[in-house]
């Protein structure tokens, strides 16, 4: 059902990952990576980069997100370039090329009200192509009550793109897209999926699977996560007005492929 060991992730799981839009890999880190992500995650809270945003909408808690934070904390090039993560894209993907867009710590602290919105990623970003995924790392015991992300799956291939919503400010995006639907109001019609995850465990879903997650109602846990939105060979650049702000240019040409310092290649 959509969960995978890493030794699992054969042309199998890849097609898997291309229907459906979302495949959780089990175990994909080792406890010593996740005890480094977690260390890293106090640094960054502690000392945030320009990038980062409260997300918090209202309502109690905290939403902590920070961006490029290898560009931050360049230790975390253990994991980003080091650690078997665009290896496991690289399969999923069925692409040999992998380019970092960038990673990001998403941190509901315990008690925290803000749901994350349905969304799909890749409208949020100055990519074109199919070849767009995002993985999400576990650094906690995640369930339904401390924000699981739930995805529909199959939804990437709906032939739709929906407008970004900022976590932080509703009207902040403004591309001439449609909303996404009211997905919880469509739920007996959809295929939802849900994964109950433990540290080390990862979901892997494409940039076009709408998903979304509640708050964290735990009082005792916290919800933290590390993110690394990655893209395969078919991903070109696509600048387009008023997208989720880059760390910086790239300073590559409309429609060329990734390869820059901001996006760096991860495996060739
Ligand atoms: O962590 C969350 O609550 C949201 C995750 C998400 O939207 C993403 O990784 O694209």
């Amino acid at each position: 059902m959509n969960e995978y060991a890493p030794s699992e992730l054969n042309e199998d799981a890849a097609e898997v990952y291309a229907r459906d839009g979302i495949v959780c890999i089990r175990q994909a880190f080792s406890p010593s990576e996740v005890e480094f992500l977690r260390e890293i995650a106090a640094k960054d809270m502690a000392a945030p980069s320009k990038m980062s945003e409260d997300a918090t909408r209202e309502g109690s808690g905290r939403f902590f997100s920070d961006t490029f934070v290898v560009k931050h904390i360049p230790e975390l090039s253990r994991i980003v370039e080091d650690s078997s993560a665009a290896d496991y894209a690289s399969k999923l993907l069925q692409s040999k090329k992998i380019n970092l867009i960038f990673d990001q710590f998403l941190i509901k602290e315990p008690g925290t009200s803000t749901p994350t919105v349905w969304h799909h990623d890749q409208t949020y970003w100055p990519v074109a192509g199919d070849q767009v995924c995002t993985m999400w790392v576990a650094l906690d015991p995640v369930t339904k009550e401390t924000g699981a992300v739930e995805y529909v799956k199959g939804s990437h291939r709906w032939g739709q793109r929906y407008k970004a919503e900022s976590f932080v400010d509703k009207d902040r995006y403004k591309e001439d897209l449609p909303p996404v639907p009211d997905i919880d109001s469509m739920r007996d019609d959809l295929d939802l999926i849900m994964f109950e995850m433990q540290p080390g465990d990862v979901t892997v879903h494409h940039g076009l699977t709408v998903h979304g997650a509640p708050g964290n109602s735990r009082n005792d846990q916290s919800r933290r996560a590390y993110v690394m939105r990655m893209a395969g060979a078919d991903v070109t650049y696509d600048p387009r007005p008023n997208l989720q702000p880059m760390l910086a240019d790239p300073g590559i040409p409309v429609g060329a492929p990734l390869d820059s310092a901001l996006f760096p290649v991860l495996r060739q």
